[in-house]
């Protein structure tokens, strides 16, 4: 953790706001470092940081700072949104845990919800998240450690099975209402799609959602996408940049990249998203975002670039 601990000035670069903004917050608002070395100034640790990035983005979108300060801060308190949704409290049953690593409570609400199949929690936890937060936040904070810890379990296990289909669905239908909440207008000139025989979308529909929330339009073709049907898509739609997802080895066969990369209406943008990706087998010019928030990025900017 000491090593993982930032100080003002870095949490202000990251952050992209000023040291005195954040000063202001702390003794305003309680949103403070929660480190103390002694002898040296207190530190922020990652889940100051996370709380501090919902601040900056509820303010940035308009909410007063007294608002977007409680929701930060309910964000990560054992009493916030997830655990207060969790219906009376009831255990998950049967002694299995969803390790979350070090994700925040809520985290761990949700994959106690996960593990009673407690679909209506679970939709209510990440709908609560995505209000408080944003497409981006809840997916690598919320979302990701509890997916991740139920791959992990399943793999350890070869249980869970039932657990990773109920909470995959509770994802893409709380993603899919965020995508139709929101007011993407103009031509959709981003193009996603799963690659071929690729069935976990769900990283794809974080995309999408998350483009929704900044405005970006986009196509979704979704789970496996035979690489005929792809090229088909771009000659039909034209657009500037194609995500193509695999998580995978099995699905990561770089001829469908170059299967885009020739066709006559070539995006301006090939990304190739996902682990299953091997860098040193991606023919030139496809680009490979590492995250989430950097794919939205480069969608920005394509778009961007168009206006
Ligand atoms: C949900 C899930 C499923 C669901 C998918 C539902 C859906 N609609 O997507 C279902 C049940 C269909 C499924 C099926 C299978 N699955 Co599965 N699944 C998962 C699980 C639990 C989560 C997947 C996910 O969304 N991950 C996203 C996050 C949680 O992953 P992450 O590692 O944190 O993300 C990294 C990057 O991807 C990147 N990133 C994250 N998000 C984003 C977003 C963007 C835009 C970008 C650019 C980057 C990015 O950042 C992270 C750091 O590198 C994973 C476990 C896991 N750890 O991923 C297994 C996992 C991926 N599945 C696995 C397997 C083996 C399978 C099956 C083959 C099982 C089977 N025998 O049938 C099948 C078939 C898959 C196929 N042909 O496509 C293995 C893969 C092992 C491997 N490396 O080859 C995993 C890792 C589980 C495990 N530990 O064994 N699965």
């Amino acid at each position: 953790m000491a090593d993982e601990a930032l100080s003002a000035g870095a949490v202000a670069r990251r952050l992209g706001v000023a040291v005195t903004t954040l000063r202001t917050w702390h003794q305003r608002y309680g949103l403070g470092p929660s480190q103390h070395v002694p002898g040296h100034h207190r530190r922020y640790t990652p889940a100051d940081l996370a709380r501090l990035e919902i601040m900056r983005r509820l303010t940035s979108e308009g909410v007063t700072p007294a608002e977007a300060a409680r929701w930060a801060r309910q964000a990560q308190r054992p009493t916030g949104p997830a655990e207060r949704l969790r219906p009376g409290g009831r255990r998950d049953g049967g002694g299995q845990t969803i390790p979350v690593g070090r994700a925040g409570p809520a985290a761990r609400g949700l994959a106690r919800a996960a593990m009673r199949l407690d679909s209506v929690a679970i939709g209510e936890t990440i709908a609560t998240a995505l209000a408080a937060g944003g497409v981006v936040a809840t997916w690598d904070g919320l979302l990701r450690p509890v997916l991740a810890g139920i791959g992990e379990r399943h793999a350890a296990t070869g249980n869970l099975v039932e657990v990773e289909h109920l909470m995959s669905r509770c994802v893409s239908e709380a993603f899919a209402a965020a995508a139709r909440a929101g007011t993407a207008g103009g031509p959709a000139r981003v193009l996603l799609s799963c690659a071929d025989e690729e069935q976990h979308s769900l990283p794809l529909e974080a995309l999408a959602a998350a483009l929704t929330e900044v405005g970006v339009a986009y196509r979704m073709l979704g789970a496996r996408v035979p690489v005929s049907a792809l090229v088909e898509a771009v000659e039909r739609t034209g657009p500037a940049a194609v995500v193509l997802w695999s998580h995978t080895r099995a699905t990561a066969d770089p001829d469908q990249l170059t299967a885009l990369l020739a066709s006559p209406r070539r995006p301006l943008l090939v990304l190739a998203a996902g682990p299953g990706w091997r860098a040193d087998s991606l023919p030139a010019g496809v680009v490979r975002p590492v995250d989430l928030a950097e794919a939205v990025s480069l969608a920005l900017a394509v778009r961007d670039s168009l206006e």
